[in-house]
This record gives C-alpha cells, structure tokens and sequence, in this order.
C-alpha cells in the first residue's frame, strides 16, 4: 500500500480538497501562459507534478545548466517569463553560472526550488537548502521561502510581476514539498504594467540636443531589441542620419548590419570606444550602458566635445554612468517619445558608408580553413530569417565581419561572459520560435559546458543546426594572453582542447552529426543540416 497521506486518501475515496497549493499553483500559470515548465526533478519536486495536467510541457534538461539556459533562451524568444523548476541546493547550484547570466540578460526568470518538508526542516535533512534565499543572490531580483504553504501562490504571482519588471531578471521562490497537498486560495491574474516613460523635462533635453547636433553618433544595445524597439530606432537614426554603432560585448542585435548607417560594433575597450566615436559631437546610447569594459582603460569615456545622452531601462545603469544625462525608461516608449518630436527643419549630411566588408580566401592546400571562410560560407547559405544563437568567443569579431544581422529577433549571445549558455539557449529559442530555423554557433571549448543540451534538442526534434567550431582551444584566452604580460610565444595553461570528438559526443546523445574539414564539402554540408527537420551537428576543423 502506497503510504503518502495523499495517494491513502485517493485510495479510500476520500474527497479532495478544493483547491490545493498545487491547483492554485497550476491555476495561476495555465492564466499567465506559463505552460511550459522548464527542469531537472528530484523527491523534493515529486508532489508538485503529480496528475501533470495534460496541457502543460515539462521540458527536461539533464543539468541544471541547461535547464535555465533553455528557458532563457525560450523567455527571450517569446518576451515572456518562463518558468523553472530546480531541485533543492544542489539544482540551484549547478544552474548558478546560468542564474548569474539570465540576470545579466536581463531575462525574466520565474524559478522554483524544491525544499525539504517543513516538519522535517528542524533536523537538518539529507537535500535540503539551509538558506534557500540566500543561495542564489546577488543574481537573483527577489526570493522567497514563504512563511505558510498557503501563500505559494500568491508569492509566485509577484515573483512574475517582479520578474517582468524592468529591468527583467530571474527571481527564486523556494517551496517545501509538503506544501503542494495544503489548502489554498485561487489567485487571479492581474494586470501589472511597469514600462515607464522618460520624464518629459528630461526627454525634451536629450532631443534638443539630438536637434542641435550635426554629427549624432547612436549605441545600440541589447535593450533595443528585448523591448521589441528596431523600426522606432531605425526610423530615428534615418531622421538624424545617425551613424549606428553596436554597443560593447551587445547581447542582442539593435540595427540592420548591412543598412547604410550602420558604423560597427564598438569594443568593450575605453581608449578604442574614444577612438571609434571621435568627431561626433552627440552620443545617443540606447538601450545600452556606456559603456561595458572588458579590460583597464584611462583618459575620458567619451571623445572631447562630444555629449553623451542615454535611454536606459535599468536605474542602477544610469546611476554608475560616468558623464552625459541619463532617462530612465522604457526604451520603445523612450524612443516613440523623441520621434513624436518635430523633425529638425534643416536635414543632416549623410554620413560616409562603413567600407565594404572584406572577402575570407580558401585556405591553401595543405592548411585547415579559417573561421572567416567557414562563416561567410554559412552566411551565403543560410536564410537572413534564420536565428542565430551565439558563444564562440574567439569568432565574435570574425562573425561580425562576415555574418551580418539584418533583422529583429534573429541574435542572440549572453551578456554575462559566462559560458555555457548558449548550447541550452539555443534550443530555448527553438522552442519559443517555432517554425524558425536555429543556427547555433559555438566554440568547442564553449559547448562542453552544457554539451547535455543536444539531448533535449534531439528529443525535442527542433530545427537547430549546431555549428562547432573546432579549432582545439581555448583560443580567446590565447589571444588574450599578450594583453596579460604574456610573451608572444608563450602559451597560457589549460587552453589546449585535443581529442574532443563532437560527432560522437552529438550520436550519443540521438542528434545527428557530420564532420567538415574539406572546404568542398563544406557547402553542402551546410546546406543540407540546414534544411533538416530536426537537430544537426555540424563540427568544423578550423584554423
Ligand atoms: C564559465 C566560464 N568559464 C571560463 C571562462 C573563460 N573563458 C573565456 S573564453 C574561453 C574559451 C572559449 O573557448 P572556445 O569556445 O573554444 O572558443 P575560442 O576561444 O576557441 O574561439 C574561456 C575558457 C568563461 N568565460 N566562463
Ligand atoms: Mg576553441
């Protein structure tokens, strides 16, 4: 005889309680359109899915990695939260690298951990989360172990409220598994709006100064297109004939690479963005910080005479801003509010075209090809529809020359730094895009870090070509190296990656996978993974 209280009720027939913690959990989801539940199960998670209502999918991840990167990757995808669900401290902390990146991301992240039954908790029992809260800060907006089972639900409903908040991120809800059987409240739904408009004093500031400028230079950042803002920043930058940079280490694309004023992508360098920007007299950072640094810089942040003004949707972004004004907004709103403006009467000179992009040669016989040549090849075959989900570290500048975005939606990377995102995200954002092709793009050293994720994807069967770029090491660190002190010849330890096999690492997991290593066989290779129904991995020998 089963001994949990309720399968012994069930047993005799007794009735069940109207509504449960789980009813009202389940209730409030299937109202938020949070059918999708993203996880890895352990005993603590048992209860909670118990008589899995038939119109929700519980999408599993083999680690927990994974799990939150897949449903980053779906809750971009969607502009929606997802909702996720770990086991106890364990689960939290295998996902934290991915916790730490959606937060980065600014992705809205429901997340809910397992914990051990309360009547147990005074014992100290085997899984349980001595400071469930307390684990997955600072990465986390709010977290909650409520104080009764009864206010489950109702904490869920504000974790997704505050998740959704700009700026977005994932918040943690710990739940004890006694808890799903208790007595519970319904919660309904509410409308919760927190897009904000820019003060107008403000806003009528930084568009004076955008009048008043002849030389406007724009940065783009992730901003941009997480708040679905491409036509009104394209419609603004072509009213002041704007030339349009791509804000440092961006997570997400902002403006069309191959439109007239597109200028570039600015590196996460401060005497290079200083460089890059010199000879305009306004800088308009949108939906970016100004700026993101990957290494030690000095002098000023912005070139002499020029301004600096900023739509941001994060306050602390605006607060740590060296110079120049700052509005706090949405950044569509922000955006509609300076185009419903006056266009300036006198029309601005256009400014020169970024020189054409260069032409990767074959490689000589004899030599493996270069990633430049594996991605423009990519590029001719590819559609400008498709979906590319990126973390080759090494190829970021190479992708950027030779595999342009044209469109909204199809760019993704992680704004963290932190790798193994991307592998997971990828078949995220296959999911919360059907119908669309995904290419995901990843260094060798990159896609070990989740590499569990083609098992999701094969058994998923979603249309996602995985590209590896297998050039045996950790090639970013090796190129790093020199600005470390390092001497030319010297090679930094642990950054050489042999005898990885990503074919049988991909057929052991049900994926399909070819190996290239001719440049005649590349084209078609490609092309033919990317017409595929279901997963392809594509492993390339690169230089
Ligand atoms: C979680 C995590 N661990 C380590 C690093 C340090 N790191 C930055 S780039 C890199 C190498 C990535 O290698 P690969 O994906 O092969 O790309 P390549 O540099 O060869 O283009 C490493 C290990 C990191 N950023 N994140
Ligand atoms: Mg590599």
């Amino acid at each position: 005889m089963n001994s949990h209280p309720a399968a012994q009720a069930r047993q005799a027939g007794a009735p069940q309680a109207a509504t449960t913690v789980r009813t009202a959990v389940l209730h409030l989801l299937r109202s938020f359109g949070m059918t999708t539940i993203f996880g890895n199960p352990g005993s603590t998670e048992l209860p909670m899915f118990r008589d899995f209502p038939a119109d929700f999918r519980y999408v599993l991840g083999l680690q927990e990695a994974v799990v939150v990167g897949m449903a980053d990757g779906y809750a971009q995808a969607t502009r929606r939260p997802a909702i996720v669900n770990l086991h106890s401290a364990a689960g939290v902390g295998n996902a934290m690298g991915n916790i730490f990146t959606a937060y980065m991301n600014r992705t809205p992240l429901v997340i809910t951990a397992g914990q051990q039954a309360r009547s147990i908790l005074p014992f100290d029992p085997f899984l349980y989360s001595a400071q469930p809260t307390e684990l997955p800060k600072p990465y986390v907006k709010w977290s909650i172990e409520p104080a009764r089972a009864q206010d489950v639900p109702l904490a869920l409903a504000r974790a997704c409220y505050i998740a959704m908040q700009p700026p977005c991120g994932p918040v943690l809800v710990s739940i004890p598994a006694d808890d799903w059987d208790q007595p519970a409240e319904l919660v309904e739904p509410r409308v919760v709006s927190s897009a904000i408009r820019p003060e107008p004093a403000v806003l009528q500031r930084i568009g004076d100064a955008l009048d008043a400028s002849r030389k406007a230079a724009f940065v783009v950042g992730a901003g941009v297109d997480r708040d679905g803002a491409w036509d009104e920043v394209l419609q603004l930058a072509e009213r002041h004939r704007a030339r349009v940079w791509v804000a440092p280490m961006s997570a997400r694309c902002g403006f069309a690479e191959d439109h007239p004023l597109f200028a570039g992508f600015l590196p996460a360098m401060r005497e290079k963005i200083v460089g890059l920007l010199g000879g305009h007299d306004l800088i308009l950072a949108i939906g970016a910080p100004a700026f993101a640094y990957h290494v030690e810089g000095s002098g000023p942040h912005v070139p002499d005479g020029a301004t600096l003004c900023q739509l941001i949707d994060d306050p602390q972004t605006a607060a740590w801003t060296p110079v120049g004004m700052s509005a706090v907004c949405s950044i569509r709103l922000g955006v509609q509010d300076l185009l419903a403006r006056a266009a300036p009467a006198i029309p601005r000179e256009l400014p020169p075209r970024r020189p054409a992009r260069p032409r990767a040669e074959p490689p000589v016989a004899g030599e493996r090809m270069s990633v430049a040549f594996a991605l423009q090849t990519l590029h001719e075959v590819r559609d400008q529809r498709d979906i590319v989900v990126e973390e080759a570290p090494g190829a970021r500048s190479v992708m950027q020359e030779h595999l342009p975005i044209t469109r909204s939606d199809t760019f993704y990377t992680m704004a963290s730094g932190g790798l193994g995102w991307g592998l997971p995200a990828a078949v995220g954002v296959a999911l919360g895009k059907p119908g669309a092709r995904v290419i995901n793009l990843m260094g060798d050293g990159s896609s070990m870090y989740s590499i569990q994720a083609l098992w999701s994807a094969a058994q998923l069967k979603l249309p996602i070509t995985f590209v590896i770029l297998k050039n045996r090491r950790y090639a970013a660190l090796q190129d790093f190296a020199p600005v470390f002190g390092y001497a030319p010849d010297e090679k930094p330890q642990g950054t050489d990656l042999p005898e990885l096999d990503f074919v049988a690492l991909a057929r052991g997991q049900g994926c399909t996978a070819v190996h290239v290593e001719r440049t005649a066989d590349l084209r078609d290779v490609l092309t033919q993974a990317l017409r595929s129904t279901g997963p392809v991995l594509v492993e390339i020998e690169v230089q």
